[in-house]
């Protein structure tokens, strides 16, 4: 779907706009369900990229604390938390630049993904670029889904991030792509950028061949330290907006409602859930950043009548 299209969509009145993308979503998807992820942060902070919007960037004086690759079993025992809690997926971040292959690093979140593996849950990891040799051992070692976003359109990213380009996130999708893992691909609003930025990411998500099977869609949050601490909140109307839109050019995707729930009303997350979102990060943390209370949720869900997917 290309931007005319794209721009002509987001910009029908509100309510024909939810209205149409809520059929397009009850044409794929159960719309009483919310998929429930948990992350974690395997390894925190000390990121040599200067990513503006990033508390973990080695850059900017964030105070977030430097913490070693955990442990397998630490990794494991929190996966297995996930699991009982109800989450159907687990998703390990590391702030990483990227990986290489005969890194040990690497090799030992290679172990850890086969173990997590077993655990019957999707396994999603995002541990920076790659390229095919690195993408392949993480497919054979269990990945369901690699999560490696373009966070703005191709224009606006220079603006945020200089120690890395557009292109290498797109080659680092394409080595994800080539080897068979599922993409999980998407974006943050409310870094400066305008509403047509956010469209023009939206048509390099819906170009993608094969397209993401999940785009999350994070507001910033605005982390103390970093260039972007002064940001001012997303508007919850243009948020809800872009779900829809989001959900109209990628219909089999799942959209994810990440980073920024904290600051969001029940009632702008109810709006979300009804234009196509339909996956949520559960549990109280993201990766350094606060996420609702696992309670918070549950009660918010029940309330809709909207009930967490269960595995398989
Ligand atoms: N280092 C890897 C990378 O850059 O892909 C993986 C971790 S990185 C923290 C994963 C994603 O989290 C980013 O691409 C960005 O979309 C999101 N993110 C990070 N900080 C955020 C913030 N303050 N607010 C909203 N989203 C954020
Ligand atoms: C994504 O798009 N959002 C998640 C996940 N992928 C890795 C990360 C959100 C991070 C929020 C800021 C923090 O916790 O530091
Ligand atoms: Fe590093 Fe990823 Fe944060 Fe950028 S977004 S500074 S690459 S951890």
């Amino acid at each position: 779907m290309k931007l005319p299209q794209l721009l002509e969509i987001y910009e029908q009145p509100f309510f024909d706009l939810i209205q149409r993308s809520r059929e397009v979503h009850l044409k794929h998807w159960r719309g009483d369900e919310v998929q429930l992820c948990t992350l974690l942060s395997i390894k925190t902070g000390g990121c040599s990229e200067d990513c503006a919007y990033c508390a973990q960037s080695a850059r900017y004086s964030t105070g977030v604390q430097r913490e070693n690759l955990m442990t397998r079993e630490d990794i494991l025992a929190k996966a297995r938390e996930a699991r009982e809690n109800g989450s159907t997926r687990f998703c390990m971040g590391a702030a990483w630049k990227g990986v290489r292959d005969g890194d040990p690093r690497f090799e030992q979140v290679l172990g850890t993904i086969r173990e997590v593996g077993k655990l019957g849950m999707e396994v999603c990891v995002t541990l920076g670029s790659l390229s095919i040799a690195e993408a392949q051992k993480l497919k054979a070692a269990g990945v369901t889904a690699y999560n490696h976003n373009i966070d703005t359109s191709p224009e606006f990213y220079p603006e945020i991030v200089t120690t890395h380009t557009f292109q290498d996130r797109l080659n680092t999708i394409g080595a994800v792509q080539q080897a068979g893992m599922s993409l999980c691909c998407g974006g943050i609003i409310g870094m400066g950028e305008t509403e047509l930025d956010r469209l023009k990411m939206v048509e390099v998500l819906a170009g993608f061949d094969p397209k993401p099977e999940s785009v999350p869609i994070n507001c910033l949050m605005a982390m103390p330290g970093t260039p972007l601490e002064e940001q001012p909140p997303v508007d919850v109307f243009e948020l809800v907006r872009l779900v829809a839109t989001t959900r109209i050019a990628l219909p089999k995707a799942k959209v994810r409602l990440s980073a920024g729930r904290t600051r969001l009303s029940r009632e702008g997350q109810a709006l979300c859930f009804f234009a196509g979102a339909n996956s949520i990060f559960y549990g109280n943390r993201l990766l350094t950043a606060k996420n609702p209370e696992a309670d918070e949720d549950r009660n918010l869900l029940r309330e809709l009548d909207l009930t967490p997917a269960s595995i398989g």
